[in-house]
């Protein structure tokens, strides 16, 4: 049965996705294309004689085959509204294992105005993200505590009032730290909270904790409880390895904070340009299921992407998505001072900046790092170059000799 229709014209109750494809050897692009769309709608390799012709409307159509880029529009119906594993499961399940396909990439998904409406999206978005920490004007400065295992809740607690009282804005754990022998999380969560009330109550500012709630469900909701309590605005979650299902479940508490999203494992998927599945729609599904905040790439610093994809990503998160809250991107990996205003140029405001190696790792101290990280963003907003600013800040000066 035919599930080519390069005369179709996909209408709004259609969700278009877009592949990149390369058939196997001996097949030819239409007949994988094919194959894909009925696999991921409604057929399977042979005729069955349960299809009739109510079933067959149902079916994907391949639409547009241009190049190795082949656009499938399927039918609303075929998706349950609010089940993303259910729509993943269809369009970025099994095709990527047929033999008929040599690589295969999902590159974007259209989601229909109805399922968009379904999902929550965020509770807390960009908007309230800086309504929260009351810094409209600039990027936020955020920092991962290194070494990213090891330290002890006491250890941190005093770390970071010295980061968090030389300008930073925002300190997050690093993504496989959960609640370990060495670091239990309710300890660490009750210090680093005390430490963000602190600064309110020295400064009037109002820091990001993001305490990584990473585990399984029950222990997620338990910890995320326990941010509440203790009067926490953010939490963290790796959304790639904890799962869709999760993350929908925690949106479904209206917990009311900031989720932070890392995207740890991401590039098992979208690294491989020919196969797997673009960070595109990994950020399409972050923002449906209710991350504030989603780690999208640097462009200059340690970690693969560059700037068009980087601002791709930036540009649909701060985009109108059918009413859905705003997600604030983060840019992390592989950051330090010398590289800001170049980063700040490429993606703008509305950006949270992240360092790890690149504060912690100052030659002078983590005081300094933090310094060093705020005069360089000081720099970048009055226009003046690193090195001339580094003339009368010592703390940019050390990092950029460091760094640069
Ligand atoms: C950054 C980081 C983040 C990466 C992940 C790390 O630390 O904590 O996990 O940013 O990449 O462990 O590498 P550094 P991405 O600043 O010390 O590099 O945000 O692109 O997903
Ligand atoms: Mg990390």
């Amino acid at each position: 049965m035919g599930y080519i229709d390069l005369k179709y014209k996909p209408t709004e109750n259609d969700v278009v996705c877009s592949f990149y494809l390369e058939p196997s050897p001996g097949v030819t692009l239409t007949k994988a294309a094919e194959d894909i769309a009925a696999e991921s709608s409604i057929g399977t390799w042979t005729e069955v004689a349960t299809m009739s012709d109510r079933i067959r409307k149902l079916g994907a159509k391949v639409f547009s085959i241009r190049n190795n880029i082949v656009k499938v529009a399927y039918p609303e119906e075929l998706f349950e509204k609010g089940n993303l594993s259910q729509i993943l499961s269809s369009i970025a399940g099994n095709i990527f294992g047929m033999k008929a396909i040599k690589n295969l990439r999902l590159l974007d998904i259209e989601f229909t105005e109805g399922l968009v409406r379904s999902f929550q999206g965020p509770e807390v978005g960009l908007e309230e993200v800086r309504e929260i920490t009351g810094v409209y004007n600039r990027p936020l400065l955020g920092t991962i505590f290194k070494p990213k295992l090891g330290l002890t809740p006491k250890e941190m607690e005093v770390q970071a009032h010295v980061i968090y009282s030389n300008g930073i804005d925002w300190a997050k754990d690093d993504e496989n730290l959960a609640s370990m022998k060495f670091n239990k999380f309710e300890e660490r969560a009750q210090r680093m909270l005390g430490v963000v009330d602190r600064i309110y109550s020295e400064e009037g500012r109002r820091v990001i904790y993001a305490p990584n709630i990473t585990g399984p469900l029950d222990k997620m909701l338990e910890r995320a409880e326990l941010v509440k309590e203790l009067g926490g605005r953010c939490i963290m979650v790796d959304v790639l390895t904890v799962g869709w299902s999760a993350l929908q479940y925690i949106r479904k508490q209206n917990f009311g904070r900031i989720v932070h999203g890392h995207r740890a494992m991401h590039a098992a998927l979208t690294r491989n340009k020919k196969h797997g599945i673009s960070m595109m729609v990994i950020a399409k599904c972050s923002r449906l299921v209710g991350v504030s905040a989603l780690h999208t790439g640097t462009v200059f610093g340690k970690m693969e992407g560059g700037k068009e994809d980087v601002s791709k990503l930036n540009e649909f998160l701060k985009s109108d998505f059918y009413g859905m809250k705003k997600v604030m991107p983060i840019a992390s990996g592989g950051l330090h001072p010398g590289l800001v205003p170049k980063l700040y140029n490429a993606l703008g405001n509305d950006l949270i900046i992240n360092f790890g190696g690149g504060l912690w790792g100052h030659p002078q101290s983590p005081a300094a790092g933090a310094r060093a990280i705020r005069q360089s963003l000081d720099a970048a907003l009055k226009g003046i170059s690193l090195a001339k600013y580094a003339e009368s800040h010592e703390e940019l000066r050390a990092a950029l000799k460091k760094w640069v």
